[in-house]
């Protein structure tokens, strides 16, 4: 018993000293420890000449003994990988990490995230849809009548293999889609880009961004469209900030407005960016024309409902100190880099 002792602790010094600089070297440990002409077998065969008494101490040992060495060799055979020995020993986990470049996001897409969670705020849900519309989707539900200018050719892009098919001038299309699928009410924001067929300048592009809203309901009225979107403007610009609708003509409104902002770059006394005149369009809105809430099977002797859409790059410009539309479609990254926020 204690020979046998004594033969496992000097068994025991050897293998815990034992390493493998590859796979061959772990099978080498294997076969001299746990394999058929192994030590294990013949250590295992010494159970025979102790004596009786000692039995159970001694099977319980050699017991531990074998659990000893079939984790040794799972460390072994894990430490090694293809072949090599493997990194997983040698790494200094008190290192500093590398660092990684982390991206920034987009401007248009900080100033869509700011204007969609205010409203998201007031229970308004986001929906998207398609920038390949079809004319219905576009133009015809939202009742703009068969000649109207913003059909022309010359303002719409329209696709070569299919003339009933345009790049949606608007995110309404969407609208047209939610209420089409006869789910009342409707309280939704439509973010997305938008393309018109015009010169590109720094000033104008033939492809931007909107976020459109739609809310229909029982007794909706324009008192709910105005206090919804004085809680919009108080949020995005500031509680001073002051506001005023003017009359405006929109062939899917009646009646439609537009709404202007006293102008946050010089607080309304007058600068370039208002041209003097101390306010700022930032949106244009109104109550969904009847015809527009037949086309898509609702009635509008039950249902009433206001709408709003608003431009991202104009505001987003303003706020950045941008110049340049176009600076939004380059992916420059000297510009993209310079906008870091928490949404
Ligand atoms: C605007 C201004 C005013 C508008 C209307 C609709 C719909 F589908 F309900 F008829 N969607 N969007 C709307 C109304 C959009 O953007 C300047």
């Amino acid at each position: 018993m204690e020979q046998l002792l004594k033969q496992i602790e000097d068994h025991k010094k050897e293998i815990s000293a034992f390493t493998a600089a590859d796979e061959k070297q772990v099978e080498e440990f294997r076969i001299k420890y746990l394999g058929t002409k192994g030590l294990m077998k013949s250590i295992m065969g010494e159970m025979k000449n102790v004596a009786v008494e000692n039995k159970k101490e001694a099977g319980q040992l050699l017991n531990d003994f074998k659990v000893f060495v079939e984790e040794k060799y799972n460390e072994l055979k894990e430490s090694t990988v293809n072949g090599q020995q493997s990194t997983a020993n040698s790494i200094d986990l008190s290192l500093p990490g590398d660092n990684l470049p982390i991206g920034s996001r987009h401007p248009v897409v900080l100033m869509r995230n700011r204007i969609v969670s205010i409203f998201q705020r007031l229970g308004f849900a986001v929906a998207e849809g398609p920038e390949i519309e079809d004319d219905w989707h576009n133009f015809g539900a939202l009742n703009l009548p068969e000649h109207h200018p913003a059909r022309d050719m010359q303002d719409t892009f329209y696709i070569q293999q299919n003339p009933d098919w345009v790049l949606r001038t608007h995110t309404s299309n969407v609208q047209i889609r939610e209420m089409e699928k006869g789910k009342l009410p409707i309280r939704m924001i439509m973010p997305g880009r938008v393309y018109r067929n015009e010169t590109v300048s720094a000033r104008s592009h033939c492809f931007f961004h909107q976020v459109e809203g739609l809310y229909i309901d029982e007794h909706v009225s324009f008192a709910d469209l105005k206090q919804t979107l004085y809680f919009f403007v108080k949020e995005m610009y500031g509680k001073d900030v002051k506001v005023r609708f003017r009359p405006s003509y929109f062939p899917f409104t009646e009646p439609s407005a537009e709404m202007d902002v006293s102008c946050f770059i010089c607080g309304g006394s007058g600068c370039n960016i208002c041209k003097k005149t101390g306010w700022v369009e930032i949106l244009g809105c109104g109550m969904v024309h009847p015809n527009v809430l037949t086309n898509c099977n609702i009635d509008p002797a039950k249902y009433t409902g206001f709408a709003f859409g608003m431009g991202i790059e104009r505001p987003a410009m303003l706020k950045y100190g941008i110049n340049d539309i176009r600076l939004f479609s380059e992916n420059d990254v000297r510009f993209l880099k310079q906008f870091t926020s928490a949404i």
